[in-house]
């Protein structure tokens, strides 16, 4: 990759990264809030700031506004940013990627001047158009650099390739390489990624907080924000104070909370997740609320709530989504989120980030 930008962070600082923002300006304005965001702060955007939500051009402006008034705040691309050097290759796979994606910025961009796509729309119009009218965010958004190193980090939006030289690792692996915390690195520096969603890691209960993971040396980071039904947009936060870095993490999502009336213990025999890309089932055993289920890419046996089966096209017993197929305990008083209250007896829950099933009787709406 050619974009590194090298960057000094004073040993006393305050570091918060956030990644895979997706469009979602709301909920960036309240992680910022949440934090406690001040100038005093470092902030690193860790790519993937548009697509898939509903406000991706609001994404760009504000961070690009942010970048521009407060030195200490960094944005590095990610995959979702490289399209706009598609835009400008007038790559013409870039028309059907738009008509299947009905939330992206590009989309956002033509309906703010009034352009539509039709059968004739070429992709050399949209560029025409679009980088008429929008020439400072794209200009902005082509010039992020791949990677951001500091004297202990990496920053960098999927991962690295496992080389001796990192910085040897092809653009395309950095931004879109799947399931980094699977593989490895060699760099000596932590290596703080987003890109996959971290619940794709979960085996026991499905949670959605960052993960470090101290001998690989990497910290994942996105909660799944817009791509997870049940996800959440993280900061991790990193407190340097001398020559110690305290860890610690926050995060926003849309769910309504509700206060726990009474204890439930959890089931222990019901545990993991349905996950990407495992989605198939076999059903064994079906019971009132969930059924028995043999999940073949795992070899797993799993409880899957009832209402979540389905059969695809081909007859396939399926999970709908990523599902947690796990309880969880609470004790009465304890605020969670409610997730889905729809299910016969149980409810979803998310109770410091991970999720699972609760006894409808124990949540008050
Ligand atoms: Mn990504």
């Amino acid at each position: 990759m050619d974009k590194i930008k090298q960057l000094s962070i004073p040993k006393d600082s305050r570091v918060i990264v956030i990644s895979d923002i997706h469009g979602e300006l709301a909920l960036f304005k309240a992680l910022l809030e949440k934090v406690q965001f001040s100038t005093e702060d470092y902030l690193i955007i860790n790519g993937d700031l548009c697509e898939k939500g509903s406000n991706s051009k609001g994404v760009v402006s504000y961070v690009m506004e942010l970048a521009a008034t407060n030195p200490r705040v960094h944005v590095i691309e990610g995959n979702c940013e490289t399209l706009v050097e598609e835009l400008l290759n007038e790559n013409p796979q870039l028309l059907g990627y738009l008509r299947a994606r009905k939330d992206s910025i590009f989309h956002e961009w033509l309906q703010q001047i009034g352009v539509e796509i039709t059968e004739e729309t070429t992709v050399q119009h949209i560029k025409e158009c679009l980088t008429k009218h929008f020439y400072k965010e794209i200009e902005w958004l082509t010039a992020l650099p791949t990677a951001i190193e500091t004297d202990e980090y990496i920053f960098v939006h999927a991962g690295l390739a496992d080389i001796d030289d990192w910085k040897q690792t092809d653009r395309d692996t950095a931004v879109s390489l799947p399931a980094f915390l699977e593989k490895s690195h060699r760099s000596d520096k932590y290596v703080v990624v987003g890109h996959w969603p971290v619940g794709n890691y979960s085996t026991d209960v499905l949670v959605h907080n960052p993960i470090i993971d101290h001998e690989k040396k990497i910290i994942a980071i996105d909660g799944g924000n817009n791509v997870k039904e049940s996800g959440q947009l993280n900061a991790l936060i990193m407190q340097r104070t001398n020559n110690e870095t305290a860890y610690s993490f926050t995060y926003v999502d849309h769910y309504p909370t509700c206060k726990v009336g009474g204890d439930f213990k959890a089931d222990p025999k019901m545990s993991g997740s349905i996950s990407y890309p495992f989605y198939e089932i076999v059903p064994v055993e079906r019971e009132n609320h969930f059924t028995l289920c043999k999940q073949p890419g795992t070899n797993q046996l799993r409880y899957v709530k009832n209402e979540y089966i389905h059969r695809n096209e081909k007859g396939q017993f399926q999970a709908k989504t990523d599902i947690s197929c796990a309880q969880i305990s609470v004790k009465n008083g304890d605020i969670v989120s409610l997730l889905d209250d729809s299910c016969s007896g149980y409810s979803l829950i998310k109770k410091d980030g991970a999720v699972g099933w609760v006894e409808q009787n124990f949540i008050c709406s």
